[in-house]
């Protein structure tokens, strides 16, 4: 019996404290999606730019602005907001831009919204990344995003396909991937950026590809069965490049978080019942994550810890947790246990009962929004293990249709 081996006790609050890291540095450090400002060391006088984007770092037309902003260095304010699958919109954001969708941006004083407009008006003012929105080729490419764009969401977003519907529309999806690739081995092999052959970084026309390629990797996986970065080496190798980079990692979000976040924003994801994808969701839905289908770095030594990172992460909100979790305060030794499990790596016993605690606790770390993604994993598997301890109790499923149970409000106030 496991149960017999478990000796460790939980850490204490004030241990686990001790065993923390200092936050990371969000102004100046490497991209995160906790910062409210960056400056790339400008001063804060020099900032002429405020990006309005979600409180969750999810939605995809942010994130191409995001990284633009980011890949540039220019200095910009972040103001976060509330998307409408989470919780309502805030009233000060609606004031400024009626229809409440992000992302917007102001731009000394003016407002521009639609994340095509916006990164032309930034190229304008501060000049491109690589060759700009309105080159021949980026124009081009940027079609082609659409095509890949709609081909995923007929396979992933109508209900009921058959198997031949099904499988005519993957070889549709892949028609359009192949075209991609060669679009990337068009632009010197790494990247569709055609000013960069060179390979030294990404340009608009990547800029434009990254967020829905991230999102068919996740989706296509857990819904389909379908391993895309195995079936397109090339689009593969393209990924692996942009995960070489600091800036692209701190915008990048995980399989789990994809998962659950794009049902109620695409009017439903629809899984094909395969054995395949069946085993793909349990691994993901268990915190196992997909390995090299997932994300393709390592975190470096030297750096803190994944787990560690993941610790501090917890410690900052363990208050808002405990709040907000099934069991209360009941959560306390259970949370502790998980912790405990996450930095030494030695399984403790958590309290009976709270097997579903620990579950629906597993089920809400939202990368980047919470931490990055081998923090997340790693915190997500020590919560499994302990729960596993106390038994099989699951918490009721993530809701499909919206995502309520992830209102950021209750977080703000702690500082994000
Ligand atoms: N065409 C727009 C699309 C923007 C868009 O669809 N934004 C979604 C989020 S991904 C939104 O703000 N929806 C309102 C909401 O969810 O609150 C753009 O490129 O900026």
């Amino acid at each position: 019996m496991i149960e017999e081996s478990v000796t460790v006790e939980a850490l204490s609050w004030s241990d686990l404290e001790a065993l923390a890291p200092a936050a990371a540095e969000r102004v100046e450090g490497p991209t995160n999606a906790q910062a409210n400002l960056r400056l790339f060391g400008h001063s804060e006088a020099d900032v002429q730019v405020t990006l309005f984007r979600d409180h969750h770092a999810w939605c995809p037309y942010c994130q191409k602005v995001w990284l633009w902003l980011e890949l540039r260095r220019v200095p910009y304010r972040i103001r976060k907001v509330t998307m409408r699958c989470y919780g309502p919109k805030e009233p000060w954001f609606t004031a400024l831009v009626p229809s409440g969708m992000l992302p917007a941006l102001e731009l000394n004083g003016r407002l521009i919204t639609e994340s095509d407009r916006i990164l032309e008006a930034l190229e304008r003012a501060f000049g491109p990344v690589g060759a700009g929105m309105n080159d021949r080729r980026v124009r081009r490419l940027r079609e082609l995003e659409r095509l890949l764009f709609r081909a995923w969401c007929v396979w992933l977003c109508t209900p009921g396909l058959g198997a031949a519907q099904e499988q005519r529309a993957r070889d549709q999806f892949q028609r359009v991937a192949a075209q991609m690739e060669e679009a990337i081995a068009g632009g010197g092999g790494y990247w569709l950026d055609p000013d960069d052959p060179s390979g030294a970084t990404p340009g608009t026309a990547d800029l434009v590809f990254i967020p829905y390629v991230e999102r068919m990797n996740a989706s296509l996986a857990y819904f389909k069965g379908f391993a895309l970065r195995e079936a397109h080496p090339g689009i593969d190798r393209w990924l692996t490049a942009l995960e070489q980079l600091e800036s692209y990692r701190g915008t990048q979000s995980d399989v789990h978080t994809h998962a659950h976040d794009l049902p109620p924003q695409m009017g439903g994801c629809w899984a094909d019942g395969s054995d395949q994808q069946q085993r793909m969701a349990a691994a993901v839905d268990q915190g196992e994550g997909l390995g090299g289908l997932e994300c393709r770095w390592v975190p470096s030594s030297g750096e803190v810890t994944p787990q560690a990172r993941a610790l501090e992460r917890v410690l900052r909100h363990r208050q808002t947790l405990l709040a907000r979790s099934p069991l209360g305060v009941a959560f306390d030794q259970p949370l502790r246990a998980a912790l405990t499990m996450l930095i030494g790596g030695e399984p403790v016993m958590p309290a009976p009962g709270s097997a579903a605690a620990l579950r629906f606790l597993r089920d809400r770390i939202s990368v980047p929004r919470d931490m990055p993604l081998h923090s997340a994993r790693l915190l997500r598997q020590a919560l499994e293990s302990t729960a596993a301890l106390a038994g099989h109790d699951q918490p009721s499923p993530l809701p499909f249709e919206h995502r309520f149970d992830q209102d950021p409000r209750p977080f703000v106030g702690s500082g994000t």
